[in-house]
C-alpha cells in the first residue's frame, strides 16, 4: 500500500514526530509522497490539533536514504495498547531498519527548561499495558540504541534521560511526578514507551528524542496548560528541526 502509493520499495528509516517535532519533516528532504492517514488501514484519525494525520515519504536532502515519516497512535485516543504498535510495525513492513521515536514531554530536571532535546536512554511503562499479546517473552536491553545515541551526540552533545510513560490524557499530580523521580524517571509523557516495545518485537533499531516542552507538575510553581506546551514546541521547531534532520543525515549516510 505504503509502496504503492509513493513508489518507494523499501525505505531505509521511520519517524514519528511528536510534539513541537513536527516541523522537521520538511526540513529532512525533498517530499516524495504524502498519503491520508486514514487512507492506510490501521491509522485512525488524528485526536489532539497539531497532530497531523499525513503519511510523508521523504528522500533524505544529504544522503538519498528514504525516510517515511509516520502519525502517532496515541493510548489515550482508545486505550488500545495494541493500536499503539502500528506506527513501528508499518515501519517494519516498510522496511525501515532504523525507527526514530519523538515526543513532547514534562521535564524532572529544572536545569532542563521548555525548549530543551533529550536522548531518551530507557523507559518506565507505567500505563500497565502493552502491545504484545501471547507468549512474547522479548528482551528490551539497549532499547534506545546506545550505538544510535552516540551518532546522535556527534550532531550535538544532548542529555540523556529515562522517559516514563503514563496512560494521559490528564497530566500527572505532582505526587505522581515525585513518584516517577523516585523510581528513576527524568521525563514524563504519554507515548512512546509502548511504541518502543512494539519496535524492539518488530526488530527495529530505536532511537528516542525527547523535547521537554514544560516542567512536570510541581516541578515549576505554576500549572501546565496544553496552549503553553503547543507554544514551547512552536518556539523550539527549529531548532528541533535542524537537529533531526543532521541526526537523520548521519544515521543514514552509514548505510
Ligand atoms: I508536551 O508534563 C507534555 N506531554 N504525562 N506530562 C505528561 N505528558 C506530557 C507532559 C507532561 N508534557
Amino acid at each position: 500500500m505504503i509502496a504503492a502509493r509513493t513508489g518507494i520499495e523499501q525505505h531505509d528509516i521511520a519517524l514519528v514526530l511528536g510534539s513541537g517535532w513536527g516541523g522537521a519533516a520538511e526540513k529532512l528532504g525533498r517530499v516524495i509522497a504524502e498519503i491520508p492517514a486514514t487512507d492506510v488501514p490501521g491509522f485512525p484519525a488524528p485526536a489532539v490539533e497539531g497532530h497531523g494525520g499525513v503519511i510523508r515519504s521523504i528522500e533524505v536532502a544529504a544522503t538519498g536514504a528514504h525516510a517515511l515519516v509516520l502519525p502517532r497512535i496515541h493510548f489515550y485516543e482508545s486505550r488500545d495498547a495494541a493500536a499503539t504498535a502500528h506506527g513501528a510495525r508499518t515501519a517494519k513492513a516498510c522496511g525501515a531498519k532504523v525507527f526514530v521515536l519523538t515526543n513532547g514531554c514534562g521535564g524532572l530536571r529544572p536545569e532542563w527548561g521548555p525548549g530543551t532535546p533529550v536522548l531518551i536512554s530507557d523507559h518506565l511503562n507505567l500505563t500497565g499495558a502493552t502491545p504484545l499479546a501471547g507468549a512474547t517473552f522479548i528482551d528490551l536491553t539497549d532499547l534506545y540504541s546506545s550505538r544510535l545515541r552516540e551518532i546522535a551526540r556527534t550532531v550535538e552533545p544532548l542529555d540523556e534521560g529515562v522517559y516514563c510513560q503514563f496512560t494521559g490524557p490528564q497530566y500527572e499530580t505532582p505526587a505522581e511526578v515525585r513518584m516517577a523521580k523516585t523510581l528513576g524517571a527524568d521525563l514524563v509523557g504519554m507515548s512512546t514507551a509502548l511504541e518502543a516495545i512494539a519496535a524492539r518485537e518488530a526488530g527495529l533499531e530505536l532511537l528516542g528524542l525527547s523535547l521537554v516542552t514544560n516542567p512536570a507538575a510541581g516541578i515549576s510553581p505554576t500549572p501546565l496548560n496544553h496552549a503553553e506546551v503547543l507554544e514551547a514546541g512552536k518556539a523550539a521547531a527549529p531548532r528541533l528541526a535542524t537537529l533531526l534532520a543532521a541526526i537523520v543525515e548521519r544515521i543514514t549516510s552509514e548505510r
